[in-house]
């Protein structure tokens, strides 16, 4: 049903827009305005014709304007059924006057609390009570009333009245209800996060596993889960900056698969871990191949030869744009290769084109510039909860690694273990990892023994073990894997110490000439 808008509310604490807005409303369209103290003045002051609130509430603004609009003559003028004749009945009987828009943008809760020095009082009175009320009992009403709850909106609503004959739609009233509701719960989830945190200022920490970012807005439908007989979406939590998978901007290829995602979110969090021009190519959810090399497509060729057969149809970030070097490499005709999707914070335009000629289903995606870690918590859903916890980020200090055995690593040596152990770091538990320089050349990932991860990642390695760096993300329980690791060629190894058997496990590398070093830091990653 589609009316004319006759009379509007308006009731903001950002005022921006405002008056050219009103003006608009009432000069061209007649619309008749009610407003809220410090909403009249400011439109009075412009010289338009405006309404006390009181006057249609005959009753004053009281306690300090905690109540305003909290009035039956209010929410009966926005809740009326309008097609419903014993609503507009009540109405009438009681003299109400029906409110056909509601501008409402709410007490600044949000920029308050993020105000150094805050005190408690003063983010408390800037909780908006009677604007949530009428903002939700505008958009519940949204087969007749209009709300507006954000200026931006001021522009394409003048647009569509101009287009109409001063009448809304009921799409466009419907997507307006849709954003007030999303603002709300925003809103409250602002709040609840305030008092959560003990009213601490800049309360909204999102790396605090006892704030739970409440909120989580559908980011997009996904075709299928992990299998294709289970359904599946993805959501957003608000936390994610411009490096992050859920922002990343797909610019070509086939719609994004749920398990491309959580791929995509291991690769670039390797990729992301490296100063210098590094590669990552992921399978299920492990890095089988990762490098850093002076250039992007050298790490690229030594990311993929680490493990070419697990490489095929692999998930590859980069931690730097993709140039035409580095794109001519991925899609060397010689090799043949089957890639799902990349990832970088950008491409050079001639690199983009070539890549999107190159395969039409391919997905490339655009994040923006990595720079540092992702904020926000890692969860982890059980059945009947969700455990939650601080990121693995930045708990390493590798002036502090201790070389333990009687042979100190060779500078080349600790350079390899360096760049191991930020890949072991992304790899299931238990990891192992062999590198040569900076290049992986075996994983063992996600194995009940840690032994058995030492002999995939040596079978995985085949010859490149010779003369290879390990890295483990846990402490070695016995000295077995030592052995095993010498066995196999491996000079120097990398691991949190900390065991009963550290002696034994230090002894075994003394005996096979090995050097380690303890890191005091484990990367379960379970
Ligand atoms: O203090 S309130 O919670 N009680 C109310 O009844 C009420 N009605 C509107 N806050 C209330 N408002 C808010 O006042 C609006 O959400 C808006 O942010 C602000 C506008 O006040 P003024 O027009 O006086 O600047």
């Amino acid at each position: 049903m589609l009316r004319p808008i006759r009379r509007a509310l308006l009731s903001v604490s950002d005022k921006t827009g405002l008056v050219d807005f009103a003006r608009e409303l009432a000069s061209k369209y007649g619309v008749e305005l009610i407003a809220t103290g410090g909403t009249r003045k400011s439109l009075a002051d412009a010289g338009l014709p405006v309404k006390d609130i009181s006057e249609l509430t005959k009753f004053p603004e009281i306690l300090d304007g905690r109540v305003k609009t909290l009035h039956p003559a209010i929410y009966a003028g926005l809740l009326a059924k309008r097609d419903k004749p014993e609503h507009m009945q009540t109405l009438v009987e009681h003299a109400l006057p029906e409110i056909d828009l509601v501008v409402c943008n709410l007490y600044p809760f949000e920029q308050t609390v993020a105000k150094l020095g805050v005190t408690e009082a003063e983010a408390i009175e800037n909780i908006d009570i009677g604007g949530p009320c009428m903002v939700r009992a505008a958009a519940k009403n949204f087969a007749s009333v209009a709300i507006i709850v954000d200026p931006v909106s001021y522009a394409p609503v003048l647009k569509e009245l101009g287009q109409n004959a001063g009448q809304l739609g009921r799409e466009t009233r419907r997507e307006l209800a849709s954003g007030a509701f999303a603002r709300i719960a925003a809103y409250d989830h602002a709040i609840a996060n305030y008092f959560l945190t003990g009213g601490a200022p800049g309360a909204v920490n999102f790396d605090e596993p006892e704030v739970l970012p409440l909120l989580f807005i559908p980011n997009q439908k996904l075709r299928y889960g992990e299998n294709p007989h289970q359904r599946a979406a993805f959501y957003s939590d608000g936390t994610a900056d411009r490096t992050c998978v859920a922002t990343a901007e797909q610019l070509h290829g086939k719609e994004l698969s749920y398990n491309n995602i959580l791929d995509l979110d291991s690769a670039l969090n390797l990729a992301r871990e490296f100063a210098g021009p590094a590669c990552v190519v992921v399978k299920h959810n492990n890095p089988c191949g990762a490098a850093t090399a002076g250039k992007l497509a050298d790490a690229f060729g030594l990311a993929w030869d680490g493990d070419p057969l697990s490489a095929f149809g692999g998930i590859i970030a980069f931690n730097r744009p993709v140039d035409t070097d580095t794109a001519s490499a991925l899609m060397d005709p010689k090799a043949k290769r089957f890639i799902e999707c990349v990832i970088a914070p950008g491409y050079e335009p001639h690199a983009l084109d070539a890549l999107k000629k190159w395969k039409e289903n391919v997905r490339l995606l655009k994040t923006g510039d990595l720079t540092g870690f992702p904020q926000g918590l890692d969860y982890r859903r059980v059945d009947g909860g969700l455990l939650v916890q601080a990121r693995d980020y930045g708990a390493d200090k590798p002036d502090a690694w201790k070389v333990v055995t009687k042979r100190k690593p060779t500078e080349a040596e600790f350079h390899a273990l360096h760049f191991a152990w930020f890949v072991c770091k992304h790899v299931k538990s238990n990891a192992i990892v062999l590198a040569r320089d900076t290049q992986v050349v075996g994983v063992g990932a996600g194995q009940m023994s840690r032994v058995v991860s030492v002999e995939i990642a040596v079978k995985k390695a085949g010859e490149k073990s010779r003369g290879s760096v390990l890295a483990s993300d846990a402490f070695f329980p016995f000295p077995d894997n030592v052995h095993a690791a010498a066995a196999a060629g491996v000079t120097a190894i990398i691991q949190p110490g900390g065991s009963v058997k550290d002696p034994d496990s230090i002894a075994a590398c003394d005996e096979h000439g090995i050097a380690m070093l303890f890191t005091g830091v484990r990367h379960f990653r379970h």
